[in-house]
């Protein structure tokens, strides 16, 4: 992708623009990102996936039995035709992972990394329905799928911001509004963390919404700090050979400190064990019930594609690659694989083609390497054949 193509999706900004002057900054409402823009489901379909038991749902009520009432899926069928004429909203997580055209939406967002994208949450409102004026903490591309959706923009909030008391949601206590639009079909509207924002339905309504994923520093640390730990052997210490003798026995002196400091900067610094950490954080699936697979050897995989079979990315899995020295990692829905340089061509493939098949495969069918780490990444489950 160009950074320097003019995208309808950013209102004919070019990706390389949006990011300078927009992304993590500020919001932008774009007038039909998507012109003509139809809603690959209807409300119907969305409240069949609300049934579901591997799906994430929420009913939001603004006046149920409390102010603000929240109730978790999965629902029962007739959940639905109880509800009051307005005000409330049905939430579905990660959609694109159950309906393949809700996920080919996110090939639009490609001028951004594939492991920052969390997934497309799609809400169906009644009119008047909302969930309240509220704050998030990662990156958020609201678009319109159907009727129409006020969204007022309010101040930029963090974890001091007062909330309302008694609620099942984060809903602010205050909201000054700088800003409101109405979305129709196929509008836009990004929004950076962290800035308060209030969308409510004015007739049957729904909107995707494309989120992110940002760790926060503590689960950097933390998550980072226990992998790290597992490499370290238990007589791996706090050493003090050079000390002198003290003069106070009880003061902790600011040279104990800096052992300290060298021994955390030793293993922090350690970039491969950063990097693999990072790179199986960020791939980990939302759902890993669902990335699972069977034991394929080399030879039924080259059968099966010889004969036409296609090999696609498992909805749930996450891969990425990167580069360490002159080797490559392989991340796929949390694990890593490190491999030789000259599988860089098949990795690239495998992260970003639609469909692996004998013709894009080509020559790879005939590297060891390269079947291996195939099979592997179908007994893992994040590669599947289709139509199975
Ligand atoms: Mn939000």
């Amino acid at each position: 992708m160009n950074p320097d193509t003019p995208l309808q999706l950013l209102g004919g900004l070019t990706a390389r623009e949006f990011m300078r002057d927009y992304w993590q900054k500020k919001p932008l409402l774009v007038r039909q990102a998507f012109p003509d823009f139809e809603s690959p489901i209807d409300a119907d379909e969305l409240a069949g996936l609300a049934l579901e038991e591997e799906v994430e749902s929420r009913l939001i009520l603004e006046h149920g039995e409390r102010p603000w009432e929240m109730r978790r899926g999965p629902f029962e069928e007739d959940a639905f035709s109880q509800l009051p004429a307005r005000d409330w909203t049905l939430l579905v997580q990660a959609v694109d992972q159950f309906v393949p055209e809700v996920g080919e939406l996110l090939e639009h967002f490609r001028f951004l990394p594939s492991w920052r994208i969390d997934d497309v949450m799609i809400s169906f409102a009644a009119p008047g329905g909302s969930v309240g004026p509220h704050f998030d903490n990662y990156d958020v591309f609201l678009l319109q799928g159907q009727g129409k959706r006020n969204w007022k923009i309010g101040q930029v909030c963090d974890s001091d911001s007062p909330l309302l008391e008694h609620s099942d949601l984060r809903i602010l206590a205050e909201f000054e509004q700088s800003d409101e639009w109405t979305l129709e079909p196929g509008d836009m509207l990004y929004l950076p963390p962290r800035l308060a924002h209030y969308g409510i339905a004015e007739d049957d309504c729904m909107t995707y919404s494309v989120g992110f994923r940002a760790p926060s520093a503590a689960e950097v640390l933390t998550h980072f700090t226990d992998f790290l730990s597992q490499f370290l052997p238990d007589e791996e210490r706090y050493t003090d050979a050079d000390a002198k003798p003290v003069s106070d026995p009880h003061q902790i002196q600011h040279d104990a400190l800096d052992r300290l400091k060298s021994l955390l900067t030793e293993h922090m610094a350690d970039e491969r064990l950063l990097l693999t950490w990072f790179g199986q954080f960020m791939t980990e699936p939302r759902y890993p019930e669902l990335v699972s697979g069977e034991a394929l050897s080399e030879e039924e995989l080259i059968d099966s594609l010889e004969q036409g079979a296609l090999l696609i990315r498992n909805p749930s899995a996450r891969l990425a690659w990167s580069e360490v020295d002159d080797n490559l990692l392989l991340f796929a829905s949390g694990q890593s694989r490190l491999l030789p340089g000259d599988l860089r061509e098949l990795l690239k493939l495998i992260c970003a083609a639609d469909a692996l098949h004998a013709e894009n495969l080509g020559e790879w069918l005939g590297n060891e390497t390269g079947l291996t780490l195939l099979c592997e990444l179908v007994k893992q489950g994040s590669l599947g054949f289709a139509n199975e």
